[in-house]
């Protein structure tokens, strides 16, 4: 007996007094256009969709074609359901504000359409993130508080990782669900049920290249994995796409860091469509996220695009992160020169 990601949906929405069918009608045109970016993603090179389309986009980076797509494929998917009243989305430097009746447009939703996209063309597992919040009582769609809302307020998140196979991975605040999708049959089906982020794990992830110019506390960490402090040889893994980082520290366990630097002291990654989605699953999952100090979900956002320093993962490791950046912090300039 196969239980599909619109029959969960459905259950899951019960649970969501105001929903009335259109949390999973919303649920349902994300899952659509995360169908349309897995099947053009899965025909990469096949039908000229590599490389860029030679623009760039809000953030300045160059636009690869299946960014345009998959943006295009969520604001289309997303804009017919009259339960959206803002969609915010990585590709667009303002949101998309829709004119709803009061009583309708009720959800305010932030995605990153197709992250890591940089690694599209040599075939490295890329990913679509969401993020749901309801639109404040009262408060007209332009107004700032109407997107600026702080993580622990969302009423859901997810993503799917197109790699070996595209998987759904989601939460309504019980528990993170699994789903893979069948394409015999076109639809998401259960393959994890409440899954748990093991307390601890065997993998660090960040981008060492850059770890000379992590902070005093970060280095001091790393330095500590890797002695084996914590109990266990750990490895390091590093994809480079973050669904894909997050997707295996979710499923085996251990600790994810993009970590400030002084060029960049805000971190790289972005606080509303990548880090509080992922956030609110690792939380869900038994894990941790924060950007260095304080809870990523309770961070109120000033700006729809802004980055932050992200660390998130097990349990176990986030509470020796955080001892550490307590006792390194309490005695050391920050940005003390590298060991
Ligand atoms: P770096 C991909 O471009 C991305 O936005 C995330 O998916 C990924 O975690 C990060 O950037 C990788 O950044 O600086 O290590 O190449």
């Amino acid at each position: 007996m196969i239980t599909t990601v619109q029959q969960h949906i459905l259950r899951e929405q019960q649970a969501l007094p105001e929903a009335q069918g259109t949390f999973s009608w919303l649920l349902s045109g994300i899952t659509l256009a995360t169908k349309m970016i897995q099947a053009r993603v899965r025909r990469a090179g096949l039908e000229d969709v590599l490389g860029a389309m030679g623009e760039t986009n809000v953030q300045g980076e160059e636009q690869q074609k299946l960014d345009v797509f998959a943006n295009q494929a969520l604001l289309d998917s997303l804009s017919v359901r009259d339960g959206v009243a803002i969609l915010v989305s990585e590709e667009n430097e303002e949101p998309v504000m829709f004119d709803r009746a009061k009583d309708t447009g009720r959800y305010v939703i932030f995605f990153d359409p197709l992250d890591g996209s940089s690694n599209i063309d040599v075939n490295v597992s890329v990913g679509t993130i969401f993020s749901i919040y309801r639109r404040p009582e009262g408060l007209e769609n332009d107004a700032p508080g109407a997107v600026l809302q702080p993580g622990y307020k969302q009423v859901a998140a997810g993503y799917v990782v197109y790699g070996s196979s595209a998987i759904l991975v989601y939460t309504a605040g019980r528990g993170v669900y699994g789903f893979t999708l069948d394409p015999s049959i076109g639809a998401y089906v259960l393959s994890y049920d409440n899954m748990k982020m093991p307390a601890q794990g065997k993998y660090y992830s960040v981008n060492e290249a850059n770890a000379d110019a992590f902070p005093a506390a970060y280095r001091e960490y790393l330095a500590q994995l890797r002695r084996g402090d914590l109990g266990k040889e750990y490895s390091s893994r590093y994809v480079g796409s973050l669904v894909a980082d997050f997707h295996r520290t979710l499923l085996k366990g251990g600790v994810f860091l993009y970590p400030p630097t002084k060029s960049h002291p805000g971190g790289k990654l972005r606080l509303m469509y990548e880090a509080n989605p992922l956030a609110f699953i690792a939380e869900q999952a038994g894990g941790m996220a924060t950007n260095g100090r304080e809870r990523i979900l309770d961070l109120q956002p000033n700006s729809i695009h802004q980055r932050t320093p992200f660390v998130i993962g097990s349990k176990v490791e986030m509470e020796a992160f955080a001892r550490r950046t307590e006792a390194v912090e309490a005695n050391a300039d920050v940005w003390a020169p590298a060991i």
